[in-house]
């Protein structure tokens, strides 16, 4: 029995959607929010969601849960290439979008969001963390069709859910789409939005996360 805990507001809840997807794994979701409590932190060490469970096994940290399923489940598309060389392309991707995209715009978001005040030195570091990463990526995608190269894997799932929502929180956040920077990544995106699948995961957290803004409108006035 495999459940996902989380919310499909999350890019990282939706990583893991879209690789059971594409496995055609069956899952449950069960809602939970971010949390400190000790019996959330008991299966999910940083209280943050997704934390995916495995008959009774609670598995925290999105990639590394992945790579976990791929090989558990190894009779399903497998997610991570047999050859060594593209493995390590592969988690070089996520780890430039995880560490050097979503961490430090989501940081920049989180705290401007509570403080409500710019620092331009702070934003300044983050955009040239963003524009490093963009431009290492644009030197080792391949979107030949895939990202990491002629087989889905793991790092589509990683693009997909995250470049697009980052591609607005820089607009937001730093005045500047500098994902746009990223050559292909349109074209590729159309590409997986002909999935029918893909597509209703990325309209499904686009929907929650306008109502999720319409709420926090509403609650600040
Ligand atoms: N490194 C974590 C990141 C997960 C993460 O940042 N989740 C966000 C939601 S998209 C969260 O729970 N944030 C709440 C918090 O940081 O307290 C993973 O790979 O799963």
């Amino acid at each position: 029995m495999i459940r996902l805990h989380g919310f499909p507001i999350s890019n990282y809840y939706n990583r893991i959607q879209m690789a059971l997807r594409i496995k055609g794994l069956a899952y449950e979701e069960v809602r939970a929010a971010p949390s400190r409590d000790a019996d959330y932190l008991a299966i999910n060490p940083l209280g943050v969601i997704p934390t995916l469970e495995i008959d009774g096994v609670f598995l925290a940290e999105t990639h590394p849960t992945l790579e976990y399923l791929d090989e558990v489940y190894g009779e399903t598309t497998r997610l991570m290439p047999q050859n060594a060389l593209e493995r390590h392309r592969v988690r070089q991707i996520v780890n430039y979008i995880d560490i050097h995209i979503d961490k430090p715009l989501r940081l920049l978001r989180d705290f401007q969001s509570k403080y409500l005040v710019d620092i331009e030195p702070f934003k300044e570091l983050v955009r040239l963390e963003t524009v490093r990463a963009i431009d290492g990526l644009n030197r080792i995608v391949k979107f030949s069709p895939y990202i990491a190269g002629n087989e889905i894997s793991l790092a589509d799932c990683a693009a997909y859910t995250t470049l697009p929502w980052f591609a607005e929180l820089a607009l937001r956040y730093l005045g500047d789409n500098l994902l746009a920077a990223l050559k292909g990544f349109d074209e590729y995106k159309n590409f997986l939005d002909q999935n029918p699948d893909f597509l209703a995961l990325h309209t499904n957290a686009l929907k929650q996360m306008r109502v999720m803004e319409r709420a926090k409108r509403l609650a600040a006035r």
